[in-house]
This record gives structure tokens, C-alpha cells and sequence, in this order.
């Protein structure tokens, strides 16, 4: 069976990342949104810069969870038929053991050089302008996608969803293209597990008419089958 799992800010919320759209929102009285796009790095580099290297440093103190550790066995169990997509750009999947992992929104341990357009894996900061190590020139940025940009990988992605069997998207809010539309070009089967019922589902089961993702709020309890 070929299965896509999408995942979202709530798979890692509980390890401790914040999610975008829950209750706590602000960071430094911005609200993340507004600070992750191109329109605020070309208005002030240094805020946005400081707003990824804070959430770079924290992945240091946060470990995946059972959820994260859930789909390292579901890998074991289905190998190359288990693509895990995520807009995470956290490195949890990793940390727990998964080694198909798609991140369509880039990574924080990456650093993209808009001079020479290569990428370094980076774990400290870029606030203080460090020079890129390929060209020598102070223009490395987050490799994070922002609003505007294109998400990594969609070639991939569309082959996958297109010749699943199952389609389980984790923890995410579903308002944020192009992963709100995956569970529209899924082929097979879909799932949601989420607190709540994401935007991206409701769109769904009305295009639909009826009830077409099952809700799981205790899921990581379900999952593990404890
Ligand atoms: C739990 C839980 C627990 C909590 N257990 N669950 C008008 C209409 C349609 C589209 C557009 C439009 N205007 C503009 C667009 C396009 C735009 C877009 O979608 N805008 C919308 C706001 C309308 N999209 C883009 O620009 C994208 N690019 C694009 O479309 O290019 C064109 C193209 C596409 C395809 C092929 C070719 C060309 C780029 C989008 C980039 C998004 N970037 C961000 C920030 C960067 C990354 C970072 O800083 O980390 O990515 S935005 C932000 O939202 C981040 C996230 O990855 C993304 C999604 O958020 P997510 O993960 O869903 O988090 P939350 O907080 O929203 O939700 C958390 C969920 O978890 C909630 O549901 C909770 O209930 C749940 N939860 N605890 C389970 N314990």
C-alpha cells in the first residue's frame, strides 16, 4: 500500500515548537506570518534573520515525539511505499528516524546564498551576515520557502499523491497552498488527524458532500495503539 503523510506545525507542537496559527501567535510582538516572507526580509533583514536563527537554536532543546517515532515505524513496516511530506522546516523527522522525508518549505539547518545560489548546511546563526563559504560574499538566507515563493520538490510530490493509496495529513491547518490542495490530488484514501477539523478537510468533504476525513483528537494514543 502507498501511503503520503502530510505534516504540519501540530505534529511538532508536542515537542514544544510553536504552531503558526494557535493561540500564543506573537513572536516579539510580530506575528510570524508577517515576518516570514520576502517582503519582510527585503524591509528589515536583520528582524527576520533573528526570528530563524531563535527557531534554528531550539531545535537544540526540543525532541521528537511519539508521533514523529509512530512514523519511523510505519517506514519500517512500508519502506519506499511511506513518502513523508512536511511543511516543518524542523529536523524532527530526522532526529526520530525517518529517512524519506520531503520538506517543501525548506529546512532551518540550510543556508541559501542568493549570490551563487548554492546551498550549506548551517546550524548557527545568520544574523551576524557570515560570509557564504562557496563565494566569500555576505548573502546567505534562510532556505525557507515564503509567501511567493515555490514550495521544493512539487514534481515529486504530485507523482506520490497521485499514485497513493492512502493520504494522512498530520497537524497542519490546511490554509497554506499548495498543501491545503494535496488532499484534493490524492488518489486514494484520506485522513486527517488534528485537534481539530483543518480548513484543507472542510473544503474537502464539501467538495464531497459528506464526511470525508475521520478525525482522531487523541491521536498519538490511536496511532501507537496504546
Ligand atoms: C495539532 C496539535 C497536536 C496543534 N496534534 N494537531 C489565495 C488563494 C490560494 C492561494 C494563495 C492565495 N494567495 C496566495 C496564495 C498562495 C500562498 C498561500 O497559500 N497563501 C494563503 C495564506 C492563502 N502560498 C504560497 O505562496 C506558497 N507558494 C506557492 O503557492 O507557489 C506557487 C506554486 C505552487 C506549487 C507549484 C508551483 C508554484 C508558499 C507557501 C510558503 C509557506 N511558508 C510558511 C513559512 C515558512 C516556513 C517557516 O517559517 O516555518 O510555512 S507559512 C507557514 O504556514 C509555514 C507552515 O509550513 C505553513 C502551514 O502551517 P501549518 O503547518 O498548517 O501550521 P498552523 O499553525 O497553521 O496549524 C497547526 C495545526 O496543528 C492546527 O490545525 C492545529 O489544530 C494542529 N495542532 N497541536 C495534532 N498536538
Amino acid at each position: 500500500m502507498k501511503v503520503v503523510v502530510l505534516t504540519g506545525a501540530g505534529i511538532s507542537a508536542e515537542s514544544g515548537l510553536s504552531t503558526f496559527r494557535d493561540a500564543d501567535g506573537l513572536w516579539e510582538g510580530h506575528d510570524p506570518m508577517q515576518v516570514a516572507t520576502p517582503e519582510a526580509y527585503a524591509d528589515d533583514p536583520a528582524l527576520v534573520q533573528r526570528f530563524y536563527d531563535e527557531r534554528r537554536a531550539a531545535l537544540s532543546r526540543v525532541q521528537p515525539n511519539a508521533a514523529h517515532h509512530a512514523l519511523v515505524r510505519l517506514e519500517e513496516a512500508l519502506g519506499e511505499d511511506l513518502l513523508v511530506v512536511t511543511q516543518n522546516v524542523d529536523d524532527l523527522h530526522e532526529r526520530a528516524g525517518s529517512q524519506r522525508v520531503h520538506h517543501i518549505h525548506g529546512r532551518l539547518q540550510s543556508a541559501w546564498c542568493t549570490a551563487c545560489d548554492e546551498r550549506h548546511a548551517w546550524d548557527g546563526p545568520l544574523a551576524p551576515g557570515p560570509s557564504c563559504p562557496g563565494c566569500g560574499t555576505a548573502s546567505l538566507r534562510p532556505d525557507i520557502v515564503w509567501f511567493g515563493e515555490i514550495p521544493y520538490g512539487m514534481d515529486l510530490v504530485e507523482e506520490a499523491l497521485w499514485e497513493c493509496d492512502l493520504f494522512v495529513s498530520i497537524g497542519t491547518s490546511g490554509v497554506v497552498y499548495p498543501a491545503a490542495a494535496f488532499v484534493h490530488w490524492a488518489r486514494g484514501d484520506t485522513l486527517e488527524l488534528n485537534l481539530e477539523p483543518s480548513a484543507g478537510a472542510s473544503d474537502f468533504a464539501r467538495s464531497r458532500q459528506g464526511p470525508a476525513t475521520r478525525l482522531v483528537p487523541d491521536w498519538v494514543g490511536e496511532v501507537l495503539g496504546d
